[in-house]
């Protein structure tokens, strides 16, 4: 078994099939050291949780992760929180850094004798419609190789070489790009709110969410086409300040600011998420904006799917598992990107890409204030947020 990419789906894919005795290795572009220190994700829904515990992957998640449940919503007509524990099932999120559930995933996975290929880039996925493809790969001074395979699991996200190598014709690719952008931003400082933030401004959108006690994500709306450098430091905390509404419910703790990005709004589906012996896992089989924070969970719960489908073939002798894997996955994707979708319409106005349109601006406000008012929309908001 080959697995493409050390993230989350394929650390999750590697520990659990190594755990069976499936004999695996992981093909990996990045370094250790960069794979163990890029940030990205923070909130672990509950059935990630769950899904890691079960697995006996959840060590680092238990000692150091952070139960959250509440979230406050900023808007020209004041603020309010949603305590998203006491709605819906009750659940909170677990906020734990996914750069830390990578360190763990790939700790676990080297001390159980696991295979990795650190610096080695994923070329192309050959003959993956008969019953042995191989993976064309170069290191890092461009030796080329190649490994074969009985499957291979593209867990190597939306660029990487399993996507790439699909036939054409072979997945139906849907896409939708919101036309909204956002500036992502680190900061070395503490969470300014004990929640997490959501501040709808005629300025745009900007978020905040806590990583740790010394870390904290913002968000900032901004223009398609921005440069993550356009703005000084003192300005980019001036305009959080100002769309955060800090004059009114207080100052927002500053520090460096050590990681900048803009991400574009985008969402894909690929359907299905097999080519014969090719299996897509997390952002390899679909993109989900990080409006409600999505992504990192799919992955875990694909990357179990698949696993314990993997281990029924080949170890049990059943393929019928992974006859359904992509229609298991499709159904929980396909719930996320609608949750993702409302979210996006709910945090913005007209995207840039539609025109200043009142119309969807009245619309937004008519869905937040539904938030504030109806019980029974908090509930569905609730369930949805920690959903997956
Ligand atoms: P990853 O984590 O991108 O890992 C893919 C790995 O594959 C390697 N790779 C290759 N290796 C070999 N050959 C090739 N050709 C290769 N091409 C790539 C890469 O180096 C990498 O190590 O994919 P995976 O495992 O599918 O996990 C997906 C998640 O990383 C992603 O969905 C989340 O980070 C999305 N996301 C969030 N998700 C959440 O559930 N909760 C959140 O709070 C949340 N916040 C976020 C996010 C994503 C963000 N960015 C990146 C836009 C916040 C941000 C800013």
């Amino acid at each position: 078994m080959v697995i493409l990419g050390a993230g989350p789906a394929g650390l999750v894919l590697g520990n659990l099939l190594l755990r069976d005795g499936v004999d695996c290795v992981v093909l990996e572009r990045a370094g250790r050291d960069h794979i163990q220190n890029r940030p990205r994700a923070g909130f672990l829904a509950p059935n990630t949780a769950r899904i890691l515990e079960r697995n006996g992957l959840d060590g680092g998640l238990r000692r150091r992760g952070q139960e959250h449940g509440v979230c406050e919503f900023r808007t020209e007509d004041g603020r309010f929180r949603l305590d998203y524990r006491q709605l819906g099932r009750g659940e909170p999120h677990t906020v734990y850094p996914q750069h830390e559930l990578v360190t763990d995933l790939l700790a676990q996975f080297l001390d159980a004798g696991g295979r990795i290929r650190f610096d080695t880039e994923a070329v192309a996925v050959s003959d993956a419609d008969g019953p042995t493809p191989s993976v064309t790969v170069r290191d890092v001074d461009g030796r080329p190789a190649r490994w074969r395979a009985r499957y291979v699991a593209a867990c190597d996200g939306r660029h990487g070489a399993g996507r790439r190598s699909l036939p054409p014709g072979a997945v139906r690719h849907h896409h939708r790009d919101h036309g909204v952008s956002w500036l992502g931003l680190l900061a070395e400082a503490p969470p300014s709110i004990d929640a997490v933030g959501y501040a709808i401004h005629p300025g745009g959108f900007a978020g905040h969410m806590a990583r740790s006690a010394e870390i904290t994500r913002y968000y900032l709306q901004c223009r398609r086409g921005t440069r993550p450098d356009t703005w000084s430091e003192d300005r980019l905390w001036d305009e959080l300040d100002l769309r955060m509404r800090a004059a009114e419910y207080g100052p927002l703790l500053r520090g460096p600011l050590v990681q900048r990005a803009v991400v574009d709004l985008e969402s894909d589906v690929l359907e299905p998420l097999r080519h014969g012996s090719l299996f897509l896992v997390g952002d390899a089989a679909a993109l989900i904006s990080p409006s409600a924070a999505k992504g990192a969970n799919l992955a875990v719960l694909e990357a179990e799917i698949l696993g314990q489908a993997l281990i029924d073939a080949l170890v049990h002798g059943d393929t019928e598992p992974l006859a359904r894997y992509s229609e298991r996955c499709l159904t929980h994707i396909w719930r996320a990107q609608e949750f993702s979708h409302w979210m996006i319409r709910l945090l913005h106005g007209a995207s840039d890409a539609e025109g200043a349109s009142l119309f969807r601006d009245r619309l937004r406000h008519s869905r937040i204030a539904s938030l504030r008012t109806s019980r029974t929309q908090q509930d569905w908001f609730a369930e949805n947020y920690v959903g997956i």
